[in-house]
């Protein structure tokens, strides 16, 4: 998908989840030009479209000269072929484009592994596919010819696909090891114990524009799909916070990959920093954009996959719901939006932020549990382990052990309890 501002393209959409709207934005933010759409109720299993619509699509695409039709779904090797040869014009689909799309923006060197392995696992069941395409090529004379030739022997895709799987491991161990340095550095910060809060949300929603509202870090942010790819964290003194210079903690705030519908499976491993940055927060930001047609579909999808990561109903307590782009909102919207989602905070990123940092930093009080403790002289590790990870208030030698009184992370609470006296 080179030579990007000339691509011309159709969408097509078939079955009962259809969301050609949000595929030509994956699209346009490729530089990807959309010329037409196509969609239907129902999957035709061998070419995606059914014969009747794959007959309009090459219609169509003459008429508007497009050069790409770009499916909704993830397709088959076959479907794309049999979608190719009855459109007459090159066929990617929604797994491809989403993977183009990472590939473009991927800086680091951990998502740029994942972007590979990611188009790795796209080709390995494909192997025929290439090969296919290769071979019409050699053959010269389009498909008229392709029935003629021999396909390649069992053997030489088995060779194919041993080399992409070599090459999958590969890619596997660098990226353990990225992950290793990754937990180190993560420990580091832990030191000296600060709440943590990750902006979670869908693509797009403002996550980003957030963090540098938050922390006056300047990331990039872009009316486009996925321009984030890798996870941020940025501390916020809780003085500069506020303003006044009173007493508030300071916390950090992790920026992560937004999600999207129907996320191809390929490209999971590029959210497990994302997810782990999740499960390991103290408080979640579950950002959204307010301005979305999509609204509850958007939250929905996200408030599902934190749901399979966070451990129990308690953690959900954790959550914070925040409506951003307050700013293009109506006056009538946004009381609806009041009525509907009453837990929730409105905030326009751009502009006023004060809500969520004043909620941010009421949970994170809610959260904090300051008590007394008794630690024998036995349990020496115990009570030195709290430096680094307490605010440690009062400290008081006995005869019995060391008394102390500390405010604890709510990770800690439930170590420290057999010590607790009040
Ligand atoms: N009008 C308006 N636009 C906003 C607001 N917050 C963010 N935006 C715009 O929305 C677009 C997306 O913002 P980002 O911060 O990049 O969104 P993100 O959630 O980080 O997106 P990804 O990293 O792609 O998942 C940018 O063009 C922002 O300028 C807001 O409060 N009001
Ligand atoms: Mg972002």
């Amino acid at each position: 998908m080179n030579g990007e501002m000339e691509e011309r393209a159709i969408l097509v959409g078939a079955g009962d989840e259809r969301y050609l709207g949000e595929l030509g934005r994956l699209a346009r933010t490729l530089g990807v030009g959309v010329v037409g759409s196509l969609e239907q109720q129902r999957r035709d299993n061998a070419g995606y479209l059914g014969k009747g619509k794959r007959e309009e699509l090459a219609s169509l695409a003459r008429e508007v000269d497009a050069t790409l039709v770009l499916a909704d779904d993830e397709l088959t090797a076959s479907q794309a072929r049999v979608l190719e040869r009855d459109s007459g014009v090159r066929v990617a689909d929604r797994t491809q484009l989403i993977i183009r799309i990472f590939e473009a923006h991927a800086r680091d060197s951990a998502s740029k592994l994942q972007v590979e392995l990611a188009e790795l696992e796209y080709t390995l069941p494909r192997a025929r596919g290439m090969w296919t395409h290769l071979e019409r090529q050699e053959g010269g004379g389009g498909s008229a010819s392709r029935g003629a030739t021999r396909g390649p022997g069992e053997q030489q895709i088995e060779y194919d696909r041993r080399v992409i799987r070599e090459k999958m491991r590969t890619i596997r161990r660098k990226l353990d090891e990225e992950k290793a340095a990754r937990q180190v550095r993560g420990a580091r910060l832990k030191e000296g114990y600060t709440p943590t809060v990750a902006l979670v949300g869908y693509t797009n929603a403002g996550k980003t524009t957030i963090l540098n509202s938050l922390s006056g870090a300047r990331r990039s942010t872009r009316d486009w799909l996925f321009e984030t790819l890798e996870t941020t964290t940025r501390l916020v003194e809780g003085k500069s916070a506020n303003g006044k210079g009173s007493s508030r903690p300071d916390f950090v705030v992790t920026d992560t990959v937004g999600f999207i519908r129907k996320l191809p499976t390929q490209l999971v491993e590029s959210f497990s920093s994302t997810l782990d940055a999740a499960a390991a927060a103290d408080i979640i930001v579950l950002c959204a954009d307010a301005s979305s047609d999509e609204l509850e579909a958007e939250i929905r999808i996200v408030e599902r996959t934190l749901a399979s990561i966070l451990k129990d109903e308690a953690d959900s307590r954790h959550i914070i719901p925040c409506l951003n782009k307050k700013d293009l909102l109506t006056g009538n919207r946004r009381e609806e939006l009041s009525r509907e989602m009453p837990q929730s905070v409105m905030v326009s990123a751009l502009s006023e932020t004060d809500g969520l940092i004043s909620e941010i930093f009421r949970r994170i009080e809610l959260k904090r549990q300051r008590i007394r403790l008794l630690i024998p002289h036995t349990d020496y590790v115990a009570a030195s382990s709290l430096y680094g990870l307490a605010e440690i208030h009062s400290r008081n030698e006995t005869t019995s052990g060391v008394e102390m009184e500390v405010t604890l992370p709510p990770s800690a609470v439930f170590k420290y309890e057999p010590y607790r006296i009040a």
